[in-house]
């Protein structure tokens, strides 16, 4: 294909076009992500989350700018799970990013739940490995808030990066969502304002409490992204923890299961189709649903027919 060796050969508008056909389900997306497959692997990925506002996207532009600077090239996917748009509720970030978004050596896509038949976590994924194919050295999702959905988006990265603010009540906001047992790096960002004290002891304490007793203990990091302070310092966490994934092996492991995790959830989505569009919508089916209703079946016998069916199609 055309499109693939033109992304392969590093033509960003072969790379936005991919990630379009990605994101609007088109026919040949299956097609172009079979055949970059095999370039994928290489990048690293980063995940970033936390509340709105904890200026994940401040950070980000600070982040990529240290990185850029020591010669990498970066892949920025901005997912917001609460909006139907690409790009729509994420236009703030674009303006936070405005220089970043003309350097050659980085790519911004925003992505919402536009045609959300995959998931948007599956898509995400999708777009991660087409900048993987593309050449980029680190790709990083930053997602809008921390919901479920917005962990599921976070867990296809290498490591996440939890960004907190003080005062603000955001810890307990986050434990509820389950995202501080996916921070492998905290950043307590707005470090000009009161509290870092409190909400770091705070951290520490859920640490703590983590029974799982691992190798690598998740760092605090103070940081004020609209200053550029600290930044420099969360680079080198960032960059100790992807060294321990790669030393201790945990590195393979996560991606192995990744790989594992998304072949099935590919599996279910097929089958899940398939029920839809040979099963659900026939005619043989509304006839079963109206036997159940005149008690003449059950819907035990009626799953246990279209499992049948299915296992034996
Ligand atoms: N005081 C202060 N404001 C910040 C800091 N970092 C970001 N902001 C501001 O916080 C607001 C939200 O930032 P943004 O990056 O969009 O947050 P996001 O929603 O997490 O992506 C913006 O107005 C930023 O300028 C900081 O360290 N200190
Ligand atoms: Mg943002």
């Amino acid at each position: 294909m055309d499109l693939v060796k033109e992304l392969l050969n590093g033509s960003r508008l072969a790379l936005a076009r991919a990630i379009t056909a990605v994101e609007s389900e088109y026919d040949e997306a299956i097609d172009i992500m079979k055949a970059i497959y095999p370039k994928t692997g290489r990048a690293r990925i980063l995940g970033i989350t936390g509340a709105p506002g904890a200026g994940k996207s401040t950070l980000t532009d600070k982040l990529v700018k240290q990185y850029v600077k020591a010669g990498k090239k970066v892949g920025i996917v901005a997912v917001d799970p609460t909006s139907p748009f690409s790009g729509g509720a994420i236009l703030g970030d674009r303006i936070r990013m405005n220089d970043l978004a003309t350097n050659e050596n980085v790519f911004i896509r925003s992505m919402g739940t536009r045609g959300s038949l995959g998931g948007l976590s599956k898509k995400s994924s999708d777009v991660v490995k087409l900048m993987d194919a593309f050449g980029m050295d680190l790709i990083i999702i930053e997602t809008v808030g921390v919901g479920q959905s917005e962990v599921d988006i976070v867990k296809n990265a290498d490591s996440t990066l939890v960004v907190l603010v003080p005062g603000l009540g955001d810890d307990i906001q986050a434990i509820k969502a389950g995202i501080l047992e996916i921070g492998d790096v905290f950043a307590i960002n707005k470090a000009d304002r009161d509290g870092c004290d409190k909400l770091n002891v705070e951290i520490e304490m859920m640490l703590d409490l983590d029974s799982r007793k691992l190798a690598w203990r998740p760092p605090i990091k103070r940081t004020i992204a609209s200053q550029d302070v600290g930044v420099e310092e969360l680079v080198e966490s960032l960059d100790d923890h992807f060294e321990y994934l790669e030393d201790s092996g945990e590195l393979q492991k996560r991606r192995a299961e990744r790989t594992r995790d998304e072949i099935i959830a590919m599996i279910n989505e097929q089958i899940g189709r398939y029920i839809a569009d040979k099963i659900v919508s026939s005619d043989s089916f509304a006839e079963q649903v109206e036997a159940v209703n005149r008690r003449e079946s059950d819907p035990y016998s009626v799953v246990f027919n279209v499992t049948d069916k299915v296992l034996k199609a």
